[in-house]
């Protein structure tokens, strides 16, 4: 036994059973699918496909990765699922390759109104290999359709991206797509529609909003988040003349070896979330989410609301601090947050107005109704330091106390 690892990993699992986990992006997979990505799949090279690929030893294999595929397309109604993909990054540079040339024109929405870096960062290969362009949020903060309409018409993009990691709204996928159709009736550019729904990936599972597989060209994920799984990428589409271009931007063009372990708890996963019990977890999570914002806003914070798993709380305007310190206070009491930039944001993204505040991770702990409300009175007394830290951290500790253990997570 490696005694360093062994001690770092005991001490990461005591950190997150001692605090309350709310960045937005994590969340817990269940005992069942992290066994099975520490499964001997790992061992196995499996370049290629299902039935093509160039080693020998697959057909387990390759039963488990056309398991795994078959799942994600029951879950999300669609016809092609491609399971490889390492990370939600590597699944959007591979739909970019599949649709575009380099330097075609895409239009999306900035990291800093709540977009991801990879949907045409400065700091990201998106920007280096495509003509990135933007659209604005409403000033409401919510998406504005007449204004994508127009900002179409200006930029005429190869492709048009949705799907958000700070975005605390409904997305209507299906009136994007009609602008998108409008759009592309008099337009001498097609414009394809891509949607990045790794956010909310499981209230899309779940059937509590709209499904962007419906409207969009290509679809792209994450599994770990909103959805449980665990940690790695996911495409998807309804269009099957897509499908060999989606499969050779993955490999070989992106990536070498699939990670067929991580792909088996994959479809465990799949699995899971197309259960009853997923439907009544996603509930909750949007229950808790809206019960944490609401009780915020009634003590009088600037908080965003929330339709979805997030919400984004203004601790400028709120409390006088940023974000990086918000969220040094909040980590002081065993509370993990993170900074984020909000709508109209004023201060560089290394400080940003905001923290982002997600339920995924804490409910499936077991946070209840009551308890949400609780952190969020247990966050503004923080924030306003009202009261004694070392009190606030013994009320995060007895919460954290009462919920399952990290490693004993079943379905
Ligand atoms: N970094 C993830 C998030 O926190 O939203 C997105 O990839």
């Amino acid at each position: 036994m490696d005694r360093q690892i062994e001690r770092l990993l005991a001490k990461e699992t005591k950190r997150q059973n001692g605090g309350i986990e709310l960045i937005a992006s994590e969340n817990y997979p269940s005992k069942e699918t992290r066994s099975v990505c520490g499964s001997i799949a790992i061992a196995k090279y499996a370049e290629g496909y299902p039935g093509k690929r160039y080693y020998g030893g697959c057909e387990n294999i390759d039963a488990i990765e056309r398991l795994a595929q078959e799942r994600a397309k029951k879950l999300f109604g669609c016809v092609y699922a491609n399971v490889q993909p390492h990370s939600g990054s590597q699944a959007n540079f591979a739909a970019y390759k599949a649709l575009l040339n380099l330097g075609d024109r895409i239009l999306s929405l900035r990291l800093n109104d709540g977009g991801h870096l990879t949907h045409g960062s400065p700091v990201s290969f998106s920007s280096k290999l495509y003509d990135f362009h933007f659209y604005d949020l409403g000033e409401d903060g919510r998406l504005d359709y007449d204004l994508i309409a127009r900002r179409l018409d200006e930029v005429n993009p190869h492709l048009f991206l949705a799907g958000y990691s700070a975005y605390p709204y409904e997305i209507d996928f299906r009136k994007l797509q009609e602008v998108i159709n409008a759009h592309n009736l008099h337009s001498d550019v097609h414009t394809y529609f891509m949607v990045d729904m790794a956010h909310i990936a499981g209230i899309i599972a779940a059937k509590l909003t709209q499904n962007p597989v419906d409207y969009a060209d290509i679809v792209t994920s994450t599994t770990h988040k909103t959805l449980r799984g665990p940690r790695g990428g996911l495409i998807l589409s309804n269009r099957l003349d897509l499908a060999k271009k989606i499969d050779s931007a993955i490999f070989p063009y992106a990536q070498g070896g699939p990670l067929e372990n991580i792909i088996a708890g994959k479809a465990v996963a799949f699995k899971e979330a197309a259960s009853p019990k997923f439907v009544s977890y996603m509930k909750k999570v949007l229950d808790n989410t809206k019960a944490c914002n609401d009780e915020l806003a009634r003590r009088g914070a600037k908080v965003s609301g929330t339709e979805n798993h997030l919400f984004l709380l203004d601790v400028l305007a709120s409390f006088g601090i940023d974000g990086k310190t918000a969220q040094a206070e909040l980590e002081s009491i065993g509370i993990t947050a993170n900074k984020n930039t909000i709508h109209g944001e004023t201060l560089p993204p290394s400080r940003a107005s905001g923290i982002r505040i997600g339920f995924a991770a804490a409910t499936t702990r077991g946070c209840s109704r009551p308890q949400a409300i609780e952190i969020a009175d247990l966050i503004y007394d923080c924030l306003t330091g009202a009261k004694p830290k070392s009190a606030l951290k013994a009320k995060v500790a007895s919460i954290a106390k009462r919920w399952k253990d990290v490693n004993d997570l079943t379905f």
